[in-house]
C-alpha cells in the first residue's frame, strides 16, 4: 500500500514536470524517473532535465534503473492530441491548459493528461501552436458587419511559416460583375503578400511566410460588410519551425505533398463559385522520390453538362476553347491564367510533341487551342503552378468558376526525365 502511494505521489510530481516546459515545437517524450532531480525541480533550484538526468545516471546507475521501472508508468509526451470534439490540441495538465487560456477536451496520455484545445475569436492574440480562429458566436453563424482580427505571435523565434487550414470558411462571395471581393474579405497581413479571398473555401489552405527570428506578428482579418449573410469560419493556425521537414518550399502559398491530389482555386464550386479576381500566387507540389514529371487533368464536374472545372476566361455559359500563351490576341492569356511550365498534352503526336506552352486559360483545359479537354504533362522541376487574375471580368469574361485540377506525378522513365 505504502509503495503504491509513493509510486502515485512520485508519478504525480513527474506528471507535473512533464508539462512544465513550453515545448509545443519540440515534442520529445519526457522521461524523468529519478528522485533527487525532482526534489531540485520542486525547490526550483537550477533544475535542468538533461544535465541532471545524466548526473543521476552517472552516480547512481543501479538506483536509476530501479526507479525507471517504477516511474515510467506516468511518462507521457507533451505533444499533439485529438480532443473529444475531433479538434487537435496539445496534451498537458488541467492547470497548465487553464493558465494558457485553453479548454480541456478529453483525455490523452492514457488519462494522465488532458487534450487542451485553443480556440479564439475577434480581437485576440495567440502564440499557441494549433489555435483555431473562429467567428464570433461559433459554432453558430455570424451575420453582422465588422472586422474580426487575430494576431498571431510566433510561439518560438525558430518559427518561420504559418499554415492556415480553412476547416470552415463561408463568407460572402465576390460581386457578380468583376468577381472582386468587395463585401467580405479574408486578409492576411504581416507576412509575404497574400491575395485577399472570399466566398466558400472550406478545405483550402495557405502557407504564410513569417520571416526569420523575432518579427512582426501576422494578422488574420475577416472583414464583413454589405448584405445579410450567414458567415461561418474556423481557421486552424499551425506554426512551423524552419528546421522541420514539413515546411513548404519558399514562395508557395499552397503546398501539396503526395503522388496524387487535387488543386482548386479559391471559391471554386462548379455550381455557383465565381473565380476570384486579383489573385497572384504559387501552388507547389513536393516532388516525390523517383518521380520526374507531373500530369494535370481537370476534375469531373458532376453539375454541368459541359464541364466548368476549368473556366478561367471567356463566357463560360457557352463552350469556350482552351487558350494558351501570353500574347494579346483572342486566344491568348493576357489577363487571367494558370501557368503550367512547359505544358504539353499527353498523347500528342510527334513532331509537335516537342512544343510546349506555359500559360493556359479559356474554358477548356488543354495545352493546345482546342475544344477537347486533355491531360497535360509538365516535367519542369520543381513542380509548381502559378495562378493570376486581374481585376476585370465583364463584359468578355462571364461566370467563370476558376479551376479544379487533379494531379498525378509521373515516374522517371525514358520518356519522362
Ligand atoms: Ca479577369
Amino acid at each position: 500500500m505504502g509503495v503504491m502511494f509513493v509510486v502515485l505521489f512520485m508519478g504525480f510530481l513527474q506528471f507535473c514536470q512533464a508539462n512544465k516546459s513550453n515545448s509545443s515545437v519540440n515534442v520529445v517524450p519526457r522521461r524523468i524517473p529519478y528522485v533527487s532531480a525532482i526534489t531540485r525541480w520542486k525547490n526550483n533550484v537550477n533544475f535542468n532535465k538533461v544535465r541532471d538526468y545524466q548526473k543521476e545516471a552517472r552516480f547512481w546507475p543501479q538506483k536509476e534503473s530501479r526507479f525507471l521501472s517504477l516511474f515510467t508508468v506516468v511518462t507521457f509526451p507533451n505533444g499533439g492530441c485529438t480532443g473529444a470534439s475531433g479538434d487537435n490540441g496539445t496534451c498537458m495538465t488541467a492547470r497548465e491548459c487553464s493558465s494558457r487560456g485553453g479548454s480541456a477536451n478529453g483525455y490523452c496520455a492514457n488519462g494522465f493528461g488532458l487534450c487542451c484545445i485553443f480556440m479564439t475569436s475577434c480581437g485576440s492574440s495567440t502564440s499557441e501552436n494549433g489555435t483555431y480562429f473562429v467567428n464570433s458566436g461559433y459554432p453558430s453563424t455570424y451575420d453582422a458587419t465588422g472586422s474580426c482580427e487575430l494576431t498571431v505571435v510566433k510561439s518560438h523565434p525558430d518559427v518561420c511559416q504559418i499554415r492556415l487550414d480553412l476547416d470552415r470558411f463561408t463568407i460572402a462571395g465576390p460581386e457578380r460583375m468583376n468577381h472582386v471581393c468587395n463585401q467580405d474579405q479574408f486578409i492576411v497581413s504581416g507576412g509575404n503578400p497574400v491575395p485577399a479571398i472570399c466566398g466558400f473555401n472550406q478545405g483550402g489552405h495557405m502557407y504564410i511566410d513569417a520571416g526569420i527570428g523575432t518579427t512582426n506578428p501576422v494578422k488574420l482579418t475577416f472583414v464583413t460588410s454589405g448584405n445579410s449573410f450567414e458567415r461561418l469560419w474556423k481557421v486552424k493556425v499551425t506554426q512551423i519551425p524552419c528546421s522541420t521537414i514539413y515546411k513548404a518550399d519558399e514562395g508557395c502559398l499552397q503546398y501539396y505533398t503526395g503522388v496524387s491530389g487535387q488543386l482548386k482555386s479559391f471559391n471554386y464550386d462548379p455550381t455557383s463559385g465565381r473565380q476570384l479576381s486579383n489573385q497572384d500566387y504559387g501552388i507547389c507540389i513536393r516532388m516525390e522520390r523517383n518521380f520526374c514529371g507531373i500530369q494535370y487533368t481537370a476534375c469531373n464536374d458532376p453539375v454541368n453538362n459541359r464541364s466548368r472545372a476549368f473556366t478561367i476566361s471567356g463566357n463560360s455559359n457557352n463552350p469556350v476553347n482552351a487558350m494558351i500563351g501570353s500574347g494579346a490576341g483572342p486566344n491568348n492569356c493576357a489577363n487571367d491564367w494558370l501557368l503550367v511550365p512547359c505544358a504539353a498534352n499527353v498523347g500528342r503526336i510527334q513532331p509537335a510533341q516537342a512544343l510546349c506552352t506555359d500559360r493556359i486559360c479559356g474554358g477548356t483545359f488543354s495545352a493546345d487551342l482546342s475544344m477537347q479537354a486533355s491531360s497535360v504533362l509538365s516535367t519542369v522541376k520543381p513542380f509548381r503552378l502559378w495562378f493570376h487574375t486581374d481585376n476585370v471580368e465583364a463584359p468578355v469574361d462571364i461566370d467563370n468558376r476558376g479551376f479544379c485540377i487533379n494531379y498525378i506525378q509521373q515516374p522517371c522513365t525514358n520518356n519522362v526525365i
